[in-house]
């Protein structure tokens, strides 16, 4: 018995060395391909991904990944989740901050293995990713799938909308819906992929239609699957902030726009900031002031 305990504790510290020393290898990789070479940005995103994703991520039993097709009702559930799993504030900068679009953040390298892991539990993340590309568990996979119609057509506004496109729905729906030339491929695929697991144990599925049809009930269903403890007086409170209108007012906190500016660490509402006189010079030390009025006074700039 003690020899088969010691035999496991080997195998299994053999694959975490293994898991390191090839996260290790596809690091230098990454920044090789960066620092030195400079192009192929694309191939050092990718090997970034892999190895956060799929070596660095320790998944943990209370994870749960919100899977969609894009335009499928993701920032939905992320706010069901983020009312359901806290207090629900909106203090928050952006719903990303609480619940991180986990694809995005290690293919750009936003976060790493280490954020990862300093991230509280029970961790929520946004992915659509198809499912032979989501990290396995131990964890929790909540998928949505919504009327793909109504996807197609969401999606062609988002492209208008956020992504430059400038042609009619025909042209976006034929030549790039159908053939699967957008963001994260063909909805046909995703779906059905994703519709194979419906019945596992770890899977939630379910449809946007759901969530507009009869919120409460679907929003009963999840605290249950996902094993949250929700005072039922928190309810209202919880249907009123997950509605439509709610969302609308504080859209800023929920588009996807927000998110990049959130994500490059750019501060909103600081453009229009102070607009005071004279408060400058608070910033300045001695010696830059000299510095500054040495450079007046050669100019003869006193006036101004
Ligand atoms: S994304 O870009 O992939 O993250 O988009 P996603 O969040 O998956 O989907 C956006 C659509 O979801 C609608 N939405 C809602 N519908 C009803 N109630 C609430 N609270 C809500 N929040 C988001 C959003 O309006 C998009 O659908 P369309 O059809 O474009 O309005």
């Amino acid at each position: 018995m003690i020899a088969y305990l010691l035999y496991k504790s080997v195998i299994k510290n053999m694959i975490v060395l293994i898991k390191k020393s090839i996260s290790l290898l596809l690091k230098t990789t990454s920044l090789v391909l960066r620092e030195f070479i400079g192009i192929l940005t694309d191939i050092a995103s990718i090997n970034d991904f892999v190895r956060t994703g799929y070596l660095d991520y320790i998944p943990r039993p209370d994870d749960i990944f919100i899977v969609t097709y894009p335009r499928s009702g993701t920032t939905w559930m992320q706010m069901i989740l983020y009312q359901l799993s806290t207090d629900g504030n909106m203090d928050i900068s952006h719903i990303s901050e609480v619940c991180p679009w986990f694809d995005r953040m290690l293919l750009f390298n936003i976060m790493n293995g280490k954020d990862l892991e300093q991230l509280p539990s029970p961790r929520i993340f946004k992915s659509h990713l198809p499912y032979k590309w989501i990290p396995r568990g131990p964890c929790k996979y909540i998928y949505i799938a919504r009327d793909g119609k109504d996807v197609a057509v969401s999606y062609y506004h988002f492209y208008k909308s956020h992504l430059n496109f400038t042609g009619n729905f025909s042209e976006f729906f034929e030549k790039y819906f159908m053939q699967g030339k957008v963001q994260y491929g063909s909805w046909f695929k995703h779906v059905a992929e994703w519709k194979k697991h419906e019945k596992d144990p770890d899977v939630l599925f379910l449809h946007y239609e759901d969530l507009v049809n009869n919120l409460k009930s679907t929003i009963f269903k999840i605290i249950h699957f996902c094993e949250f403890d929700v005072p039922n007086e928190r309810m209202p409170e919880i249907l009123e902030r997950c509605s439509f209108t709610f969302m609308k007012k504080y859209e800023n906190k929920f588009d996807h726009i927000s998110a990049v500016i959130w994500e490059k660490g750019y501060k909103q509402n600081s453009f229009i900031r102070k607009g005071k006189s004279g408060s400058g010079r608070e910033y300045f030390s001695k010696e830059q002031e000299i510095l500054f009025n040495n450079e007046v006074n050669k100019l003869k700039l006193n006036d101004i």
